[in-house]
């Protein structure tokens, strides 16, 4: 089978996406330098329950399973680790002690970027370290693989918040545009409105940059928020769950009205609440990122899929949870809160989703059981939740 590396892998989706591969019989490589641990230590917005070090959640994964997940603990802004992960020389491996394979990998899933809009915007530090990290060590990793292993397919993480809210349909990536009697076809136009979504879109120019320059094989995938906790992985054992944040640092909407209807908290709906978001299950990502390691683009091509399930409004989503969690006997309020986010409040989105959908992936969607489900799974952490970090007041 295949070797799948895996940076940023104790992530919200990099540790699922590692078990994911690893139940298929992929050799998996994780590699991570715990960021997401220390800043929420640092600013005190912790996660929803304790989760075991990448370490222990590789170990434990063996033991219940047999299968292995190698894991490096490193900070990937280093070109040199960067490039060892594909040479597979000087690498020091955190776990198991006798790596079984190393370098060469077919595949590379590049996760390890600081994910927030509202952490980039806190002060220009922030700022200044979401531009350095993901920018570095996404440079870092076009390097390597031009250099060391030109064949290795790069599924990169991007995000719709690349896009924006423009006035006309969202394309799949590409949009082919006639100008005075002659056509080209373009990176469909991207306006973010975060530095950490700004990040994202030099990402993409990067890997383009990479693709049309040196024939990298490169698929980004454009993603919504993503809600959930649960994956066929995790429920194999309490301690392989993914981290969980509901804070207004890293708690994406979905999984935050979650845990705000648990402790009886208003739905903290920003501004008029007409914001429109592509959102998708976690358990959907898996699929996502599974189907396009299985279909990889030729040499020179970037492949964009854009990567949500189905849209709402954020009032929609308030109500909904607030339907479903009434039913299951919480009452919840829903305020409309001062909006801390310079974001368009109304406006047209209409984004084309059909790629993924088209390789097979069967969604699982939003619906009010599907949400009292999430509400009893949280709720066994209730006694966790610091209704302090909900708002924190950060805007912008
Ligand atoms: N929102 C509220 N109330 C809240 C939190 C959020 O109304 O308590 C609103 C926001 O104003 C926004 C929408 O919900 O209009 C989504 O916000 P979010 O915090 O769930 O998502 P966002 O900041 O855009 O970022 C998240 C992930 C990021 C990913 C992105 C996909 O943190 O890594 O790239 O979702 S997208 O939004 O499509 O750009």
């Amino acid at each position: 089978m295949s070797h799948v590396l895996i940076l940023g892998g104790d992530g919200y989706l990099g540790w699922p996406t590692a078990m994911h591969f690893s139940a298929r019989g992929y050799k998996v490589t994780v590699v991570d330098n715990y960021f997401r641990r220390h800043i929420c230590d640092k600013l005190d917005v912790g996660m929803l329950y304790p989760i075991p070090t990448l370490v222990e959640r590789a170990r434990i994964w063996h033991k219940q399973t047999g299968y292995e997940i190698q894991v490096i603990i490193g900070d990937l802004i280093d070109p040199e680790l960067m490039r060892s992960l594909f040479t597979g020389q000087n690498l020091n491996y955190q776990w198991p002690v006798n790596a079984k394979f190393a370098g060469s990998p077919e595949t590379v899933v590049h996760y390890a970027e600081q994910p927030s809009a509202p952490y980039s915007l806190m002060n220009y530090k922030t700022a200044n370290f979401t531009l350095s990290n993901n920018l570095l060590v996404t440079n870092n990793l076009m390097f390597a693989v031009k250099d060391l292993s030109p064949d290795t397919h790069i599924i990169k993480l991007g995000t719709m918040g690349e896009y924006g809210t423009p006035n006309i349909d969202i394309e799949e990536g590409w949009i082919d545009i006639k100008h005075k009697g002659r056509e080209d076809r373009f990176l469909f136009p991207r306006q973010a409105g975060s530095i950490y979504h700004t990040s994202k879109i030099m990402d993409t120019d990067l890997m383009w940059f990479g693709c049309r320059t040196w024939g990298l094989k490169v698929t980004d995938l454009m993603q919504g928020p993503v809600y959930g906790m649960e994956t066929s992985e995790s429920i194999i054992d309490d301690r392989l769950k993914t981290i969980f944040n509901y804070d207004e640092l890293f708690g994406t909407v979905i999984n935050r009205f979650i845990v705000q209807a648990i402790v009886g908290h208003p739905l903290t709906v920003y501004g008029k609440g007409e914001q429109i978001r592509g959102y998708i299950n976690i358990r959907d990502t898996l699929q996502c990122v599974h189907a396009a390691e299985k279909n990889p683009p030729k040499s020179g091509e970037l492949n964009i899929y854009n990567q949500i399930m189905e849209t709402f409004t954020v009032n929609q989503l308030a109500a909904l949870i607030q339907e479903a969690a009434h039913n299951i006997g919480h009452n919840v309020e829903i305020e409309k809160v001062k909006n801390p986010r310079i974001e368009k409040e109304e406006h047209y989105y209409n984004p084309n989703y059909q790629g993924l959908i088209n390789l097979g992936i069967t969604p699982h969607y939003l619906t009010i059981d599907s949400v009292q489900k999430m509400i009893e799974t949280v709720f066994k952490y209730r006694e966790y939740i610091d209704t302090n970090v909900i708002r924190i007041g950060i805007q912008w």
